[in-house]
């Protein structure tokens, strides 16, 4: 069965976090304190190391019972056995990725607009990434599309969504009323004084954000 996934706290890792092993301490903390959904995203390492970092990643998120979505690499994720892969518009299609890992495996598709959304949905995603909403330091080679740009793809779209860019304690509101699920958060957690603090913080306004929505 396809795992019920909840969008709110997305934590989606970088490579320059992984030059040592004190990232799986901080994924832990993170985990701990309610993350609800872990992108292991990591740009640059061998195709071995990526697969024995995966593995690791993949007994935290066990240890928490929560969904470990793998960046880029279809083949890494049905290795370690995740719930699924996260894919960019320069990555294997979805469909194709869906051959490969079945129909229970969650895929996630990056989307910069509308037509891109309407394409992902039509190739069968189960939630789109979406930004970036903020210019960020983590990710250059990217486009700011705004709050603007998420009330867009989500007037375009039924699927779920989370912005990506820039998104931290104070605009994380914001992300929520343009119409998104949860948010994909790197630096304002793994790069946090205090990670459990932190998310515990985003958890407080997670739930802020639903009951008014109730
Ligand atoms: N895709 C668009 S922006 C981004 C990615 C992977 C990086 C987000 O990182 P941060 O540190 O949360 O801005
Ligand atoms: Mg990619």
């Amino acid at each position: 069965m396809k795992p019920v996934i909840d969008y709110s706290i997305y934590l989606v890792t970088d490579t320059v976090y992984f030059k040592d092993d004190s990232i799986y301490n901080k994924l832990e903390a993170a985990l701990s304190a309610g993350v609800t959904l872990l992108q292991y995203r990591d740009k640059s390492a061998e195709t071995r190391i990526l697969y024995e970092r995966a593995l690791k990643v993949k007994a935290l998120c066990d240890k928490y019972r929560v969904p470990l979505i793998i960046n880029d690499r279809a083949d890494i994720a049905f290795a370690v056995q995740a719930a699924g892969v996260h894919l960019g518009q320069g990555d294997l299609p979805p469909l194709i990725a869906r051959r490969m890992l079945g129909s229970d495996a969650v895929i996630g598709v990056s989307a910069h607009n509308a037509d891109e959304a309407l394409k992902a949905e039509a190739d069968t995603a189960d939630y789109l990434g979406c930004g970036a909403v903020y210019a960020t330091s983590t990710k250059k080679d990217t486009s700011v599309i705004g709050t603007e740009g998420l009330s867009k793809i989500s007037a375009a779209t039924k699927l779920p969504f989370v912005g990506i860019g820039g998104i931290t304690l104070e605009n994380y509101k914001a992300v929520l009323q343009a119409g998104a699920d949860g948010a994909a958060i790197v630096s304002a957690i793994l790069g946090a004084d205090d990670i459990c603090q932190t998310v515990r913080h985003f958890k407080n306004l997670a739930l802020e954000a639903k009951s008014v929505k109730i």
